[in-house]
């Protein structure tokens, strides 16, 4: 590492940051400047354990040798090919191995640069194949309360979380949502899926009454909700969607940004749960999250709809600048090479039953009200303080970060994600960090 990269900038005004509370980071700035499988280097020299693999992104780790050397090498060969009308054999080479993991439904990619515009790809294809059949008028999206799926204008209107959609206007029209599934009173500290809630998929038919099935196109859910406090779906929900949606037309669209390449201890949210999509959203940790890009997956019947007239015309009028670049596309190739050799799409699977026993040792820490857990995810919900919402949950992730670990919080929920190359004792270490911190913090 160089040593310019260990100095603190001195003037940190001109990046807006994303999500974050400017002028108070740039008061006290938390900077990384390395990073190295399970860990980070923070730029006084500390390590801090990754408890959150980055934002729910490096599923194999921090600076894996293999996809470090597959960048700088197809950098040096072919950096960037137009990707209208031209292609490259990378990108098709990483399709069909996608599509070679992907749940056997899916037989088709399309490439993007994030979960944002693969949220917005997906719900297009959604709206257009209706069209492309005939049905023009099944053009309503459904979302639900309290779903994130980016925050482009799809996505943030068929996205629940409040403050991501009420500084924006009127958004798209022709969408509703059911309601969200987390019932605290029911369903505390349940280990896995929860009992209580699996009904609310019949929310879903009192909108299709409301609407009538005619004019949906899709609903889109994520299988396990992960920005909005890792909401895990009732029992049988997600089936009950997908029972609803057949027998109404309507496509059924996950968006695995999280749940994808292994979270859940199986290579998608679908196979964990046995539920099928007609519609698949996918990034993060496609690329390791080293590299931007997205992946939606979808049916051949979805693609062959669209095959058809003549043969010079453009089937589908939407695509990036950077759809299936070239390097993106060899660190995925890359990144997919890893999951395998390291078994890592299943190692979650082997660890949950570990990382579940850790989580849970925390119930009786101050201040904790939930724990939640699935696959190698988790979620400990906090007491927020009264008329400050937020902030007991915010001072834990600083003093996490000064302690060496990693967390990752939203609203009064402590969110856990780590790398699936964790080992036991790494989890353990982790959990014992947050143990600390509630133990400190007001
Ligand atoms: N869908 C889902 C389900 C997501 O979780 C997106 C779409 C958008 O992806 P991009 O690549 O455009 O950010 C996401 C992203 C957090 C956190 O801490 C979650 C996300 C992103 C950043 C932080 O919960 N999810
Ligand atoms: N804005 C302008 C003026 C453009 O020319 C383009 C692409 O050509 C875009 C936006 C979209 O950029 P991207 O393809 O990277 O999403």
């Amino acid at each position: 590492m160089s040593n310019r990269l260990a100095v603190a900038p001195n003037d940190l005004s001109a990046f807006w940051m994303p999500f974050t509370a400017n002028r108070q980071f740039k008061k006290a700035p938390r900077m990384l400047v390395g990073a190295q499988d399970m860990h980070y280097t923070a730029s006084d020299g500390r390590k801090i354990l990754d408890g959150t693999a980055g934002l729910w992104c490096v599923n194999a780790g921090h600076c894996r040798p293999k996809i470090t050397e597959a960048i700088r090498e197809q950098a040096g060969e072919l950096d960037y090919a137009p990707a209208f009308q031209m292609g490259h054999p990378k990108a098709f080479e990483l399709a069909n191995r996608l599509i070679d993991i992907a749940p056997d439904n899916m037989a088709h990619v399309l490439f993007t640069n994030s979960g944002s515009e693969s949220v917005d790809t997906a719900l297009k294809v959604a709206i257009a194949y209706h069209r492309a059949k005939g049905n023009g008028s099944r053009f309503r999206l459904i979302g639900r309360e309290r779903g994130y799926h980016g925050v482009n204008f799809g996505g943030i209107s068929v996205g629940g979380i409040v403050a991501n959609r009420k500084m924006f206007g009127t958004l798209l029209t022709g969408v509703d949502h059911m309601p969200h599934t987390h019932q605290p009173g029911k369903n505390a500290f349940t280990r896995g899926e929860p009992e209580h809630g699996g009904d609310l998929a019949d929310e879903l038919e009192r909108i299709v009454t409301l609407h009538d099935a005619s004019t949906i196109a899709a609903v889109i859910v994520e299988p396990v909700a992960g920005s909005t406090g890792v909401l895990i779906p009732p029992k049988g929900y997600l089936q009950r969607l997908r029972d609803i949606c057949t027998k109404h037309g309507i496509l059924l669209i996950f968006d695995e940004v999280i749940t994808g390449y292994g979270r859940l201890g199986t290579p998608f949210g679908a196979d964990y749960f046995g539920v099928k999509p007609d519609i698949m959203v996918t990034a993060k940790g496609l690329t390791n999250g080293v590299i931007p890009m997205g992946a939606v997956f979808v049916t051949k019947e979805i693609h062959d709809t669209f095959m058809t007239g003549p043969e010079h015309l453009i089937e589908f009028f939407h695509g990036y600048t950077y759809s299936g670049n070239p390097i993106a596309s060899a660190a995925a190739i890359a990144t997919l090479d890893t999951y395998k050799e390291e078994g890592l799409l299943e190692r979650g699977a082997e660890l949950a039953q570990h990382w579940e026993d850790a989580l849970h040792s925390l119930k009786d820490a101050p201040h904790v009200i939930d724990i939640r857990n699935i696959g190698l995810v988790g979620a400990i919900e906090l007491e927020p303080i009264a008329g400050e919402p937020t902030r007991r949950a915010f001072s834990a992730f600083v003093k996490a970060f000064e302690k060496g670990a990693l967390i990752r919080t939203t609203g009064d929920i402590i969110a856990l994600s780590p790398p699936l190359i964790i080992t036991k004792g790494q989890i353990d270490e982790l959990i014992d960090h947050v143990r600390e911190v509630l133990n400190e913090v007001d």
